[in-house]
């Protein structure tokens, strides 16, 4: 029996089911979790479902997304636990011990890392996103996609592969997402917009802010942009509207190193590295942080003046050594 007929003869024999996928819910985890949801009810199952924070306002829209839980309230202790979209029971927060506890436990998953932690485990780490494995336990299901669920899955293979952008892009996701569009009149537009244009006001005011304080060091190959506390709050935005921005600072043409300190009034400085073809994780590493290679971070206490100046010093040193040792095709 491969993974996946064991993971369908547990969906088809047992009869209740609580459904969870991790922190910090993005839209493969929230589309993923839906999607499986109302599968799961369409084959007359009881289903609840649960992530471990508020689904961010950006998934609001997806059909559903009202019915899912950040309590524990209405957790059937009876049912099998589905994890959805986790490498680990860490990133289930508060519901680890609840799963613990259940009898059954399906991890549907497609991070490399995966503990296989189930007592089912369906992880294929060669899937763009746990959305596209959802998709074929459908059609092993022989279920056809309700619009509802082609929409969430395509936000959920949409959002992992970074609008069908990043290197996780492969034939089978671009197949998934067509049949998708075949078998619902779904808008891509629409939803491409919503998913990766449109932003909150608080946002293109921070980011006005942030990049007002770049910086160019070591022949215009390093790039730094500096945040903090009081910047979120002078726009009125939350700190989770920091992802993303490093990106402007490495994707300037000819910076190899995109650096961001955000000083976050902790007495601890957070700082993150991107590059195009340096390893940062190595930088990082040696000052106490960790990653990527092409996206790391560490966190250093003292005073930002003289952080901001180790660090810089520390991403000089790496460039110098880079043409040789550092540089990966
Ligand atoms: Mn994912």
């Amino acid at each position: 029996m491969t993974d996946q007929e064991k993971v369908i003869a547990l969906f088809r024999e047992l009869g209740s089911f609580n459904l969870v996928s991790h922190m910090q819910p993005d839209g493969d985890s929230i589309g993923s979790l839906l999607a499986l949801g109302e599968a799961l009810a369409m084959l007359g199952k009881g289903v609840r479902l649960f992530t471990p924070a508020p689904v961010p306002r950006k998934y609001a829209f997806l059909p559903g997304s009202e019915n899912i839980s950040a309590g524990s309230d209405g957790w059937e202790e009876e049912a099998a636990a589905v994890v959805v979209d986790c490498s680990d029971l860490e990133r289930t927060g508060h519901f680890k011990e609840q799963i613990r506890r259940a009898a059954v436990v399906i991890n549907i998953d497609h991070h490399v890392t995966n503990r296989r932690f189930g007592t089912a485990n369906l992880v294929d780490p060669e899937a763009a996103a746990t959305g596209e494995i959802v998709f074929r336990l459908l059609e092993s299901l022989q279920l056809k996609p309700t619009a509802s669920i082609a929409e969430c899955l395509y936000v959920a293979i949409s959002t992992d592969t970074g609008s069908f952008k990043f290197e996780n892009t492969t034939a089978a996701a671009h197949r998934a997402a067509a049949a998708l569009l075949e078998s619902q009149p779904l808008n891509p537009g629409i939803i491409s917009q919503r998913l990766f244009d449109e932003h909150p006001l608080s946002y293109l005011l921070l980011l006005k802010k942030v990049l007002g304080t770049l910086e160019l060091y070591g022949g215009k190959r390093v790039a730094v942009i500096t945040a903090s506390r009081d910047m979120l709050e002078q726009c009125g935005a939350q700190p989770d509207e920091l992802d993303g921005i490093i990106n402007y600072a490495r994707n300037i043409e000819g910076v190899e190193i995109g650096i961001m300190f955000y000083i976050d009034g902790s007495g601890e400085i957070k700082i993150g590295f991107r590059s195009k073809n340096i390893d940062v994780s190595a930088l990082a590493g040696r000052m106490g942080g960790g990653g990527h290679p092409r996206a790391a971070g560490c966190r250093l206490k003292g005073a930002y003046g003289p952080v901001k100046e180790r660090v810089i010093g520390a991403a000089l040193l790496e460039l110098e050594g880079a043409p040789s040792a550092g540089r990966v095709q």
